[in-house]
């Protein structure tokens, strides 16, 4: 089933995030229970060469892939959705302007101006023609706006407004960053965690979904009960290190 339909039936979704630049890993991350992988250009190690044989190898196992984006390279965005990636994400979207050129990037015309070009994405996605990928693209990939500082938090909803604009991701370490003025990173700051729970709730008023970064398992169920239906869970070398340490724990107990 399609990403776009699994949000519109409101299934809560945990996706793996791929900072090492390796398909291999990406795709172990597919072969696990997660809904999908996110690859990321922004803090992880991936290039676009890692990017792409990464979506071949998350698709191998099925699965659907997001992309996210360095700061400000919309000219990645559609490039990442030709190469099959399903949605992307960037970072630090504080204003109306910055979601409309991002909007601009990933929807073809008549909402926005993305190049035609699907070639690898039309490869991955058998199923379409290129008519049929040209009439359901601005519908079935996902552009998502990272809100992580108190500008984006003042103007989630003319950003949410935003016609092209699918969905938001909070990024709550960069948040907290902005939220203190500074004074550090905490993304479990107890002064939060209220804007958290109003951002989901805005999304879903808006008609669109709300998407989030967590770094505990145990957060995932906190943010899906406030109405986040996309949650990230930590990172594969945290992955790494979590299943070696269990392993670990259980052959040296
Ligand atoms: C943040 O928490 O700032 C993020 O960008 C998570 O990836
Ligand atoms: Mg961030």
């Amino acid at each position: 089933m399609q990403l776009r339909e699994k949000l519109d039936r409101n299934t809560a979704m945990v996706t793996a995030w791929s900072t090492s630049p390796s398909a291999e890993i990406a795709g172990q991350l597919a072969a696990c229970a997660f809904e999908m992988v996110t690859v990321d250009m922004q803090h992880g190690a991936h290039d676009e060469a890692s990017a792409y044989s990464s979506i071949r190898a998350i698709h191998a196992r099925g699965k659907p892939g997001l992309f996210r984006i360095p700061v400000g390279r919309n000219d990645l965005a559609s490039r990442a959705l030709d190469m099959g990636f399903e949605g992307v994400i960037a970072p630090m979207i504080n204003s109306t302007d910055d979601a409309r050129a991002f909007a601009d990037a990933m929807k073809y015309p008549p909402l926005g101006s993305r190049s035609w070009g699907p070639v690898r994405a039309l490869e991955l996605h058998g199923d379409k023609t290129p008519e049929t990928y040209f009439r359901s693209a601005n519908r079935e990939t996902l552009a998502i706006a990272m809100i992580e500082t108190r500008e984006a938090v003042e103007a989630l909803d003319s950003i949410l407004a935003v016609e092209g604009i699918d969905g938001v991701f909070v990024g709550p370490s960069d948040l907290s960053i902005s939220w203190s003025n500074g004074e550090g990173v905490n993304p479990h700051r107890p002064d939060m965690q209220d804007a958290l729970a109003d951002i989901a709730g805005k999304a879903v008023e808006a008609g669109k979904f709300a998407a989030i970064f967590a770094v505990d398992p145990s957060d995932v169920q906190t943010f899906f009960k406030m109405g986040y239906r996309i949650a990230a869970l930590n990172t594969d070398p945290g992955a790494i290190m979590a299943g070696a340490e269990t392993m670990l724990g259980a052959a040296k107990p």
